[in-house]
């Protein structure tokens, strides 16, 4: 007899993954941000930092740091949704690897769409469920105990889906092809991601610090490109956002909710060995 648990974890690996976030509870670098306005994200920051934050009564700085942080948080996730549409009201979009649900609930107030969340973290699927049902939209936006391998969501049925620095837990070419069953013809997929520049070479030592970090496995950027070709997703836009993130990594090192990984990100981004990338992709 099986459980819905070995339903939705079918790894070892995804097992370690589960349990790593289901146990990620007093993530203060992510909690502290979320409660500054009810939006919980679980992915960094882009755009220009206003460094008067810096600046005024030392003991008001960290709260206007982590007003800032949060507020190129909310940047990433409207330049996400910005490569996502039109979606109407009628329409379904996917969160995949939806985390404590911030985009999701960004996704549904732009677009008053239907939206789903997917994790393999029953804590996380649970902390978005509350945040619906105080938001009073869980006929409009709900989370589920799901893996993105395989959804369980019906052919052709979302209009749109996205991962925001979520592809780094699966295989790409399984995810992508989930993701093209999904779509119908002229659907669009959007990943904001961080990947290792195989141009240069393999991975470096800074990304190999992020894979232990945070368990998990940064893919080269050309398996990105072969995994959306080999699934009929084709690129419409692709823009290299590593030096629109700098500046939030920069910061955050700089703030009191710093973890100690900031100087990985940093190293990995100005040696250019980590790229972080949004595409954009229509299914044919
Ligand atoms: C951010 O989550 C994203 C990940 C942990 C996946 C790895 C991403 C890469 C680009 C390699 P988070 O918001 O929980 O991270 P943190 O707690 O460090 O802010
Ligand atoms: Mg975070």
């Amino acid at each position: 007899m099986t459980d819905a648990r070995d339903q939705v974890l079918t790894t070892d690996y995804q097992r370690a993954v589960a349990a790593w976030w289901d146990t990620r509870r007093t993530d203060r670098v992510n909690l502290a941000l979320g409660e500054i306005d009810g939006f919980y994200h679980h992915h960094y920051g882009v755009g220009a930092v206003d460094l008067s934050v810096l600046e005024g009564p030392e003991d008001t700085r960290d709260e206007r740091t982590l007003r800032e942080l949060h507020r190129l948080e909310h940047s990433q996730a409207e330049l996400l949704l910005d490569h996502l549409g039109p979606v109407g009201q009628d329409e379904g979009v996917l969160d995949s690897g939806s985390g404590r649900g911030g985009l999701s609930f960004l996704a549904n107030q732009r677009f008053g769409c239907k939206v789903d969340g997917i994790s393999i973290s029953q804590y996380q699927v649970e902390f978005a469920n509350d945040q619906a049902a105080r938001r009073a939209v869980t006929d409009q936006v709900s989370f589920h105990f799901r893996n993105m391998l395989s959804t369980g969501f019906e052919d052709g049925s979302k209009r749109a889906i996205w991962t925001d620095e979520t592809t780094m837990y699966v295989d790409l070419f399984e995810a992508f092809a989930e993701f093209s069953r999904l779509l119908p013809r002229g659907g669009r997929y959007v990943c904001i991601t961080g990947c290792y520049n195989d141009s240069l070479g393999g991975k470096s030592d800074a990304v190999n610090t992020i894979d232990e970090h945070y368990t998990c496995r940064v893919h080269p950027r050309s398996r990105y490109f072969a995994a959306l070709a080999a699934n009929n997703l084709v690129p419409v836009n692709v823009f290299d956002l590593t030096d629109a993130t700098i500046p939030y990594w920069e910061l955050r090192q700089k703030s009191s909710i710093a973890t100690g990984i900031e100087e990985a990100f940093l190293t990995g981004y100005r040696e250019r060995s980590f790229q972080y990338l949004l595409i954009a992709a229509d299914k044919i």
